[in-house]
């Protein structure tokens, strides 16, 4: 199918989820079936999302955008988070989708870091941008996507434009390193990194998208993926449209009577989703489910977070399904270590490499380890989903690369039948229901509360969320300890940065403890949070 896919070497993303599924005899095929949160439906053709995004890409155009410019989508799920980020990239401007509940300080660090030129968002989000707006300059068009007149000349209605552009347009030839899609993602230290990657990336996504997740054009597929997190992009939009399988995508919120309903109304017969959700669809009681005909149900995957082998049991005795766990990154873009359909399931294991994906587990100076020995896991780079850089940060790019192996920053062991299995991060990145959330941007956000005088920020394990936020905090004096000083902290992190990023667990402590440099010591606070012993304390400073 990939030869029939790519012709004449246009690779442009948005071309080949909607005109080229047209051009393979699909153009009445149904592209997405729109479930909103009330649960109205809507159907949309490929002939429909083409015409939409070939709008949306004049709508860019007209404005003056030009290729290599940066649009972001700043939206909860709706269906034109779908058709302004395929439009976006046939008209190759450089897209990126930001969670609808990113307060303005992560958008200011992404949408700012990126110098984009356009964005598109709601009426009720405006107030977030319009707090950091003067200091992103190169900020030229916000567009409103429920704005029925134009506010201001940099203020659009997305209706006014999508009406006065043409549906028809011609994306331009687009050789595989194009930039396309920019996705930022957290780090230990610093800001997020803007991870870039190029539009070849469909390779891959395709590739997998039939091979692993086993996506035809006969298929009823749902990803619950949020639009803001890769698993949106690469598999709630490119590598599912790339193959012409229908997609279910539903705007409400997690709900577990509601979401056996949409696989049973629908017909979903492939669902991808994450270990958390699937943790709280085991706290339910299982006479929930005998509720529900799943009977059309044949595939469930998993992606984000470690998946305990208690789900995979569950799933089997209460849903008759079992779970094939996906492992890959925002760096990877697409998926390099899976289960799958017709491989044996070791459950806890993230399973075996993708065909053409190279793994290795490597000491810190680099040498491939022998047997079953734990280390950092690695992949030898050249996977065509690889990403380019990251964005303005050249150097720390080329930090993960070390002796021809890419450092994931996970470490894993292989055992003897070259199965993989996860251990830990050998950062302090914390992933909270499969958010990536850094320790630092939300210390950053801590010490804008007046009260509080320093905080170290760690992530420690949780039943349901894999890891939880946990804040300790030191106050200035004279403040001291209040709910109402805790409730407002909580509040402060939640506007700038993200409710995945607010503390579940403050504690108030005396002094954090610093390296001789300065640098909070988070692993001394992680053992004293589980009650082990820290380790070397030499450059410890209190
Ligand atoms: C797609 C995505 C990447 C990090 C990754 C790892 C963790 C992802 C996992 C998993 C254990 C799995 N992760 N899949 N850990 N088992 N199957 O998640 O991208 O947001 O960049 O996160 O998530 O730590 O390095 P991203």
């Amino acid at each position: 199918m990939l030869e029939t896919l790519i012709e004449n070497e246009q690779y442009n993303i948005g071309y080949l989820c909607t005109t080229r599924q047209c051009e393979l005899g699909r153009a009445e095929h149904t592209a997405m079936r729109w479930v909103a949160a009330d649960g109205e439906r809507k159907d949309f053709t490929y002939r429909d999302l083409d015409g939409l995004s070939n709008r949306f890409a004049n709508v860019l155009k007209n404005l003056g955008f030009s290729p290599g410019d940066v649009f972001f989508t700043f939206l909860p799920k709706t269906p034109e988070q779908f058709s302004t980020f395929l439009g976006s990239l046939k008209a190759q401007v450089i897209t990126g989708t930001l969670f609808s509940n990113f307060g303005e300080e992560a958008i200011l660090d992404r949408v700012g870091d990126a110098k984009a030129k356009g964005i598109i968002t709601k009426k009720s989000y405006l107030k977030k941008i319009n707090r950091v707006r003067d200091r992103m300059p190169a900020l030229q068009y916000v567009i409103l996507v429920d704005g029925e007149e134009h506010q201001s000349p940099d203020v659009l209605s997305y209706t006014q434009l999508m009406d006065a552009a043409s549906p028809e347009f011609s994306t331009p030839p687009t050789p595989p390193d194009t930039p396309s899609i920019l996705h930022y993602t957290s780090g230990s230290t610093g800001k997020s990194k803007g991870v870039l990657h190029a539009h070849r990336s469909v390779l891959m996504q395709h590739q997998t998208a039939r091979d692993i997740l086993q996506l035809t054009p006969e298929e009823i597929y749902w990803c619950t993926a949020d639009q803001g997190w890769v698993t949106g992009t690469s598999y709630g939009i490119i590598g599912p449209w790339s193959v012409g399988v229908t997609q279910v995508h539903y705007g409400g919120q997690y709900d577990a009577q509601a979401w056996f309903h949409l696989l049973e109304q629908e017909g979903v017969t492939i669902w991808y989703t994450a270990p958390t959700a699937l943790r709280m669809l085991m706290r339910e009681d299982p006479a929930l489910y005998r509720r529900f005909d799943l009977s059309r149900l044949k595939y469930i995957f998993s992606v984000g977070e470690p998946l305990n082998p208690e789900v995979i049991h569950w799933a089997r005795k209460v849903l008759h399904h079992d779970i094939y766990d996906t492992w890959w990154q925002t760096e990877t873009g697409a998926i390099m270590i899976a289960n799958r359909p017709g491989l044996e399931i070791r459950p806890g294991s993230m399973g075996l490499p993708v065909a053409g994906v190279e793994p290795a587990i490597v000491s810190d100076s680099g040498e491939m380890l022998p047997g079953k020995e734990q280390g950092n896991l690695c992949l030898k780079p050249g996977w065509p989903s690889m990403f380019v850089t990251y964005w303005n940060n050249e150097e720390v790019y080329r930090q993960k690369f070390r002796n021809g192996f890419y450092f994931s920053g996970d470490t894993a062991y292989r055992d003897e039948d070259g199965y993989y299995w996860f251990m830990g991060r050998s950062d302090d990145v914390i992933n909270t229901a499969g958010h990536l959330v850094s320790p630092f941007e939300v210390e950053s956000a801590l010490l804008e509360v007046d009260e509080v005088a320093e905080s170290g920020v760690i992530g420690a394990p949780d039943d349901l969320l894999f890891e939880k936020v946990v804040a300790f905090i030191s106050l200035r004096p004279p403040f001291e300890y209040s709910r109402e000083l805790e409730l407002k902290i909580r509040l402060h992190v939640s506007n700038k940065v993200s409710s995945f990023a607010t503390p579940q667990e403050m504690i108030f402590v005396d002094s954090i403890p610093k390296n001789k440099s300065g640098k909070i010591m988070r692993r001394v606070l992680k053992a004293r949070y589980l009650g082990t012993d820290a380790g070397d304390l030499s450059t410890l400073d209190i």
